[in-house]
């Protein structure tokens, strides 16, 4: 297959741009460590057959026992090579490969990537043999950092599964040998700054990294050209420039537009185009298209987030990477679905918690008006050495340049509670970091998640948000509100957010007004959740100096050493369970508040009962609470009336209501906007 693919898509592209070939089927892999792995001539008919996205941790990531393997992997991939390709560049991209990865390219040692998160690029030209068949073996290990010095690498330790593999797809790029760079830090090559924005005008500027692979000097043309969202041209720059022999450098185009169309968050993601055009003798010899969303945006320590000038309301969810029985090798038709989530729920924003994501995730961001929230994984513990820091720095500058003309990030985090298994004093680590994120991009706001009071680094960063579990981990849910204002009075200067709260609930466990249960238990109802979720959200909600406020989590997500709740092996603080599909009450707790909001005109009527998975009742009178953003909603339980009643918080209450033996048909109806809106359940009587 990977054979037919690579000849037809060469007549199309010798002589043109580049092209991009998909490079995520036909792998063979092993699991272990193989001395001849790398070679040509080792037979791999016994290994198993694979498709990327792959993980090997899939299934023992999320069974529980902190026990799922951590050690090397390898993959081996054959492909054949045109000999029209010969005199092109060849690279070979990789989505993110958990954690480190060294790659052979026809037994030669091309090189290591460390870090498990970002993408990553290397020129293979010079091992490959066209109008032949090739070898590419990647050595994947995600050992454990007491292992050896290459793993002490972010994260050293965290709360989910650190899954190996290569979990994200990849590609081959060929390019003629004057082309847009590849080597940057994994970057496309192509950086967008928004110097000023304003209803007015926009200042862009165009910087493109230009590659001469050739012996000598070379003139070409670059031409930046800017498209609206019907692919209209608005403006272009083209200008000569000479680079000089097997070199680079940069090259800036400078556009204005005027009254620009703004992206506008999810009120209207507008996104103009990007594209950088490379010519030789009037000849197209390669082109970038990158989005572009032009906004302007603030953080007030008494206003809290405005966009484009006007307030708004900056609340959402944090993410993982992870799907049931996948790991985090989930494809992009679950990363669309997730989205939909995200839209359905009314979420303006989301933490993406705790590493780089795959590219399509912060496309679909830009595409969706959703803020986002992006993090290296400086998770829990640092190491002092030099070389962890190098590191760090490393993954922070790819997360940057990789995601430098995404609209939809705004803000760089830096760190989540570094200090939460004692060591050294991450002050200086965060300082450098901090630095590196101005210097990389001088137009966003660094940021960090801190569980401690006053933590010194988490005044390092431009704002801060604190993760604070009142009511799971430590005193009660109704601590939330004072603990936010005190705050607030001792750092009148300094915007408060919350990037974490949240608490465990599990759809098959239930319980009629449930009392706060052992966080480390078998036992956490869905019914404490929902209670733990209103209550935070009142408190957060009528405090407008809060910057913005993500749940932890969207969804139940594997970390193996877990073990508690319903199922071992997962966080069960996801408003939906770990397949994506089911929904708890709390979900639609948010869902009711956050689609009320001044963004949407006419919301989507909905009415929603609590506990509908509490099927079996041991009590005949019970309490029914329904949501809806309809001001009246009418009970009914077997075809009867409970009767109509009002709410102006979009809780409804029925109390006692009685059940009869056996089993009960339960229907709430409400109009909103004119339209009946139902939902409907069966529960049954024990006793
Ligand atoms: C946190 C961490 C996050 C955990 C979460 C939890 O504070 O930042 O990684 O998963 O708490 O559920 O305990």
């Amino acid at each position: 297959m990977a054979f037919v693919t690579l000849l037809m898509s060469v007549q199309s592209t010798v002589g043109s741009s580049r092209i991009e070939i998909p490079l995520n089927d036909n792998w063979k892999f092993s699991k272990g460590d193989f001395a001849d792995a790398r070679k040509i001539r080792l037979n791999d008919s016994g290994w198993m057959e694979v498709c990327l996205p792959h993980t090997w941790n899939n299934l023992d990531g999320q069974d529980g026992g902190g026990d799922y393997y951590r050690g090397p992997g390898w993959y081996r991939h054959n492909f054949y090579i045109p000999k029209e390709y010969s005199g092109k560049r060849i690279f070979v991209k990789f989505g993110a490969a958990g954690m480190v990865a060294d790659i052979y390219v026809n037994d030669n040692f091309v090189g290591e990537h460390r870090g498990g998160f970002a993408a990553f690029v290397f020129d293979i030209t010079g091992f490959l043999n066209c109008g032949k068949n090739n070898l590419i073996a990647v050595k994947v290990d995600n050992s454990s950092p007491q292992v050896s010095d290459k793993f002490k690498i972010a994260p050293l330790s965290a709360d989910f599964s650190m899954d190996g593999g290569l979990y994200r797809t990849a590609e081959l790029i060929v390019t003629n040998d004057l082309h847009i760079s590849l080597s940057d830090y994994g970057s496309p090559g192509v950086y967008i700054t928004q110097k000023t924005v304003s209803d007015e005008i926009a200042d862009i500027s165009v910087r493109t990294k230009l590659s001469n692979d050739t012996k000598r000097t070379r003139n070409i043309s670059v031409k930046t050209a800017i498209y609206d969202a019907e692919g209209e041209l608005v403006k272009e720059s083209t200008a000569e420039t000479a680079i000089g022999a097997n070199g680079g450098r940069d090259f800036t185009q400078e556009l204005k537009l005027e009254k620009p169309h703004l992206w506008n968050g999810r009120i209207d993601p507008y996104l103009y185009k990007v594209v950088v055009s490379l010519y030789q003798n009037d000849e197209l010899i390669d082109k970038v298209e990158q989005p572009l969303g032009l906004r302007y945006y603030k953080v007030d320590p008494e206003r809290g987030f405005s966009l484009n000038g006007k307030p708004y309301e900056l609340h959402g969810v944090a993410l993982h990477e992870d799907k049931e029985d996948k790991g985090r090798a989930i494809t992009n038709e679950d990363r669309k679905q997730e989205m939909i989530c995200i839209l359905d729920i009314g979420a303006t924003m989301v933490r993406f918690a705790h590493y780089q994501y795959d590219q399509e995730m912060y496309q679909l961001c830009d595409r969706n008006g959703i803020v986002v929230w992006t993090e290296i994984p400086l998770v829990n513990q640092i190491d002092s050495s030099g070389t962890f820091a190098e590191n760090a720095d490393q993954q922070l500058r790819e997360l940057i340049r990789q995601n430098y003309n995404h609209p939809s990030v705004l803000f760089w985090g830096i760190f989540n509670e570094i200090l939460n298994v004692k060591g050294p004093d991450p002050t200086a680590l965060v300082r450098r970091l901090n630095a590196v994120a101005r210097e990389d991009d001088s137009t966003r706001l660094t940021t960090s998640a801190a569980n401690m009071n006053d933590f010194p680094p988490a005044f390092v960063t431009d704002v801060l948000g604190l993760n604070k579990y009142f009511g799971w981990y430590d005193g009660k849910v109704q601590d939330l509100a004072p603990y936010l204002d005190q705050w607030h009075k001792e750092h009148p200067d300094r915007a408060i957010g919350l990037s974490e709260y949240g608490g465990g609930g599990s759809v098959y466990q239930h319980e009629e007004d449930p009392k706060q249960p052992r966080t480390d238990g078998p036992w956490h109802p869905e019914e404490y959740q929902t209670f733990y979720h209103e209550v935070s959200w009142k408190a957060i909600e009528s405090r407008p100096y809060i910057w913005f406020s993500t749940v932890w989590n969207m969804f139940d997500f594997a970390s193996d050493s877990r073990s508690e709740g319903f199922q071992p092996g997962i966080n069960d603080k996801g408003l939906i369970t770990q397949d994506h599909e089911t929904k708890k009450d709390s979900y639609y707790w948010y869902k009711v508040n956050w689609s009320k909001d001044s963004l949407w005109e006419n919301p989507s009527p909905m009415i929603h009962i609590n506990s509908k998975m509490f099927a079996a009742r041991d009590t005949n009178a019970i309490t029914v609470e329904v949501y809806s953003n309809a001001k009246e909603v009418e009970l009914f339980v077997n075809g009867k009336s409970g009767g109509k009643i009002s709410s102006d918080d979009h809780r409804f209450f029925w109390n006692n209501v009685k059940l009869a033996e056996g089993l009960n048909h339960v229907k709430a109806v409400a109009i909103v906007t004119g339209k009946e809106v139902l939902d409907q359940c069966w529960w049954r009587r024990e006793r």
